[in-house]
């Protein structure tokens, strides 16, 4: 089938039946609660496969593919050096639980393209790599507090499940049951993109706070843009107060450029949390920060921190063969004018159909909020109309394009996703708004 085109030739009976045997041993048949459809209705898909930018589920439905396994996937799906960079390692040995060659390459490779990074240590996943950089940051400063901000997400570790985003939020469970109350009352939250709040926590309890954390470039209420100043607050108060500036690159570590939303933004965090495209598909995250600060890590320093698996020798392979590609000259030029003319095709298609849409947009990432906006909080990205999503995201799907089942989240492109293909998304859009409209 044509890429784009209706799909379901065959319908969804074999996502549907294991769907089935998930549900019977798997809570909610998957393995992380968003994948669930829950927030739209119908039936996740099971995926057979993946192919640069396509995707085929078991029934043999063919996706242009806007998740990219929620960003890890920068050059699209079974990138061939990734593949054999995985091959080989796995061949040599799957862990060794002793320190490899290839850890030190990526530790190198990461200090070189993120500005604030002078030392790495690996962990197994981005919720590992924010839980770390809290109890590093609170060792450091010997204090217990953090900030964090609504709508962010960083992970589902205790003490950053508080007004969470991602699949928290698509599920109305921003901060968690089985969070015990001590730990909770040690994270405070202040509104994204708005100093005063921030200010207002800082005045109360500035002598108890260890660390501010936050997504630079927002993903996980949607894709939402910080102002300048409230960037400056943030550097500007963490420094007054002795507070450590905790930047989670999870998501746009790599994406929105080489040095992440840093290097866009002139950010200069003390510490830095990473992941995703760290590892291109497999299980990876990083912290990294000053050399000052990360030698307050075990066993330099007094600050726990251990993994079994942390530097695998098979996704530091694959982190390596993900991350050389991106310093091509034109990769990042590449990448953004292919989001620039889905973001642009998507806001035309909308505007056929009177139906209010704000499209927020980086390199890379992008989210349609169904509201007027503008979207630059959490507040304004839960006016969006999330019945109005649901139909959009199961006309798209229908359509042949699988975006993320939630309203809170971003799609993420890859340099695998052609102009041709984006073209046909946006065609797909015009259908969507049509029978939305209709
Ligand atoms: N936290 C991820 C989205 N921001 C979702 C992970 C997944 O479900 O795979």
């Amino acid at each position: 089938m044509t890429p784009g085109s209706r799909t379901s030739p065959s319908g969804t009976s074999r996502s549907s039946q294991l769907y089935e045997r998930a549900r019977q041993i798997i809570p909610g048949g998957v393995s992380s609660p968003v994948r669930a459809f829950t927030a739209v209705g119908g039936t996740p898909r099971f995926i057979e496969r993946g192919q640069g930018p396509l995707l085929w589920d078991v029934d043999g439905n063919e996706y242009i593919d806007f998740v990219m396994s929620w960003g890890p996937l920068i050059h699209g799906h079974a990138f061939p050096p990734v593949v054999r960079a995985v091959a080989e390692a796995a061949a040599s040995g799957t862990s060794f639980g002793a320190p490899t060659k290839r850890e030190v390459r990526l530790a190198e490779l990461i200090v070189d393209a993120v500005p604030s990074a002078e030392m790495v240590r690996f962990v197994s996943s981005g919720t590992e790599a924010t839980m770390s950089a809290i109890r590093l940051a609170r060792g450091w400063t010997a204090r217990d507090k953090i900030v964090k901000f609504a709508g962010n997400y960083h992970g589902h570790a205790d003490s950053l499940l508080a007004q969470a985003g991602s699949g928290a939020l698509t599920l109305g469970v921003p901060s968690s049951p089985g969070v015990p109350a001590g730990t909770a009352c040690d994270t405070l939250v202040a509104e994204y993109n708005d100093p005063d709040s921030l200010c207002a926590l800082f005045d109360k309890h500035g002598a108890d706070i260890a660390a501010v954390i936050m997504e630079p470039f927002a993903g996980n209420m949607g894709v939402v843009s910080p102002d300048p100043d409230f960037l400056e607050a943030i550097r500007r108060l963490t420094s007054d107060h002795g507070a450590l500036f905790i930047c989670d690159e999870v998501i746009t570590g790599f994406r929105v450029a080489l040095g992440g939303a840093q290097s866009v933004l002139d950010l200069d965090p003390d510490i830095t949390t990473l992941g995703k495209i760290l590892g291109g598909g497999l299980p990876i995250g990083a912290f990294a920060g000053s050399s000052d600060v990360m030698r307050h890590i075990a066993p330099d320093g007094p600050v726990y921190q251990a993994g079994t698996l942390s530097g695998n020798p098979i996704s530091t392979a694959a982190g390596i063969a993900n991350i050389e590609p991106l310093h091509q000259p034109t990769f990042y030029e590449h990448l953004k004018s292919l989001t620039d003319r889905l973001a642009i095709g998507l806001t035309e298609a909308a505007g056929t159909s009177n139906i209010p849409v704000t499209v927020n947009v980086q390199t890379g990432m992008l989210t349609v909020f169904f509201t007027n906006g503008p979207v630059r909080d959490l507040h304004s990205a839960r006016e969006s109309d999330t019945g109005h999503f649901a139909r959009f995201f199961h006309a798209m799907l229908e359509n042949g394009v699988y975006i993320p089942p939630s309203q809170f989240e971003a799609w993420m492109l890859s340099s695998s996703h052609t102009e041709e293909l984006i073209d046909r998304t946006i065609e797909a859009a015009w259908e969507a708004f049509r029978e939305l409209a209709a």
